[in-house]
């Protein structure tokens, strides 16, 4: 045992009424909601980087985190990893996501990133075996070291291209080895600065490529899991190239990925491309790629990625809304991409963070269960398109525009607007929450 979480307990469900900051009101892992406890719905996973690796920098300072890991040497990466093991623990996450530079020092070769992320992973795999904590999904970090400031994938240099390509490579072995459930890919500079010194066509072909050969090797070596795609649309990049999942969808049929690659959606994300969580978790759901979340929020005022732990239930239950109309996750679930405040310095302000964002997520996923088993808007939802399900509906998707034509003059055809009656199912879901 480390101290750094000296004194704090471990977080268990006390229900709504209790006064005790150590523990969870909504949150109660066995419960049964529709049909299955509300830890298989939920399946919440810790992220890495956030929590142990980010020293707390922004544009106008660095580090105000002073965590004792942070060093680059193994001996600080296998603290870094006794005490994420034990904030797993203390908060009963079942699963954890981290990126290989959060886990690994720094080498100055690929051979020797290798050989520090096998080292950890050795490590990693004993500490999961002891505690019963297991592997969301793992993804490679191609943004943070300057050789990735034009992009990995879409790099005008082919060798970033292929120091890219063999990086992939060991972070899915290692998320092979640990019997991780999903792999991710989030396009960290895939995208451009300027038009004037890009080339579109190429890049794209490029992330393409690189595409199909994380596909392939998936399949070489047996892997089980998902491959997801993280969209985003701004931030590092002026412009990124998976801006939102409609944008991936297209991509992935252009190259023929459609059935392979399912999508990891965050809520930040989602508001940066102009749309709602709801609206991207209901978009991956209609075209059949939905796998995981990425459960964190923005600040609505900054316009930016503030990574921020999740408090709106509101919101929250709209989402999982979405979630369970999906059916829920099969591989996926919900990562904490989020980050303290960087005036937030106590070890007790990161387990208090996870418990209010685990608390949020049971309070919205509830409220969602209400709405879908009491079924009022699916039911509202069914007779607006009512008319569908009727014969003239039905054939009348097998028609040409001369026969409708006819049709709509021998019937006397003459709509008369209906009204859409939002206000009501907004009154409706606000009874839930
Ligand atoms: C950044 C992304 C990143 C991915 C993993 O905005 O959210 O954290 O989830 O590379
Ligand atoms: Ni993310
Ligand atoms: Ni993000």
């Amino acid at each position: 045992m480390t101290d750094f979480f000296k004194g704090i307990p471990a977080i268990k469900y006390e229900g709504p009424n209790t006064d005790n900051d150590y523990a969870f009101r909504h949150y109660n892992p066995d419960e049964v909601v529709m049909g299955k406890p509300m830890k298989d719905h939920l399946r919440f996973a810790a992220a890495y980087w956030h929590s142990f690796a980010w020293p707390g920098g922004d544009p106008f300072g660095g580090q105000t985190f002073d965590h004792p890991w942070f060093s680059d040497t193994m001996e600080a990466a296998k603290l870094k990893a006794d005490v994420a093991f034990e904030m797993f623990q203390i908060l009963n996450v079942p699963y954890f996501c981290f990126h290989d530079a959060d886990v690994r020092p720094e080498g100055n070769s690929f051979a020797e990133n290798t050989k520090n992320l096998e080292e950890i992973v050795d490590y990693f795999a004993q500490k999961m075996d002891a505690t019963g904590v297991k592997l969301l999904w793992g993804t490679a970090n191609l943004f943070s070291h300057r050789r990735f400031m034009s992009g990995a994938a879409t790099n005008p240099d082919p060798d970033v291209f292929a120091f890219s390509a063999a990086t992939i490579k060991t972070c899915m072995d290692a998320t092979m080895k640990l019997g991780g459930e999903n792999y991710v890919l989030w396009g960290g500079r895939e995208g451009y600065e300027t038009l004037l010194n890009t080339d579109m066509g190429r890049e794209r072909q490029q992330a393409g490529r690189m595409l199909q050969m994380v596909v392939d090797y998936k399949h070489k070596m047996g892997f089980e899991g998902a491959i997801l795609i993280e969209p985003k649309p701004q931030e590092p990049t002026k412009h990124q190239y998976d801006y939102d999942v409609a944008t991936v969808y297209g991509f992935l049929k252009e190259f023929g990925l459609e059935g392979e690659v399912k999508m990891n959606i965050e809520q930040g994300h989602a508001i940066l491309a102009g749309h709602s969580f709801e609206h991207e978790l209901a978009m991956a759901r209609e075209l059949g790629i939905f796998g995981s979340i990425d459960m964190n929020r923005n600040d609505y005022q900054s316009g930016w990625d503030t990574d921020q732990f999740p408090n709106n239930v509101p919101e929250m239950a709209l989402a999982y809304y979405e979630v369970l109309r999906a059916g829920g996750f099969t591989t996926g679930g919900a990562n904490f991409d989020a980050k303290l405040r960087r005036q937030s310095l106590d070890a007790e302000d990161l387990i208090l963070a996870h418990v209010g964002g685990m608390d949020a997520c049971a309070a919205g996923l509830k409220a969602a269960a209400a709405m879908l088993e009491d079924g009022k808007l699916e039911a509202a939802r069914n007779a607006r398109y009512a008319g569908w399900d009727t014969d003239a509906g039905k054939t009348l998707m097998n028609c040409d525009l001369d026969s409708i034509a006819e049709s709509v003059l021998a019937n006397k055809t003459n709509p008369e607007p209906i009204s859409g009656r939002q206000e009501r199912l907004e009154n409706l879901v606000s009874r839930y929450l």
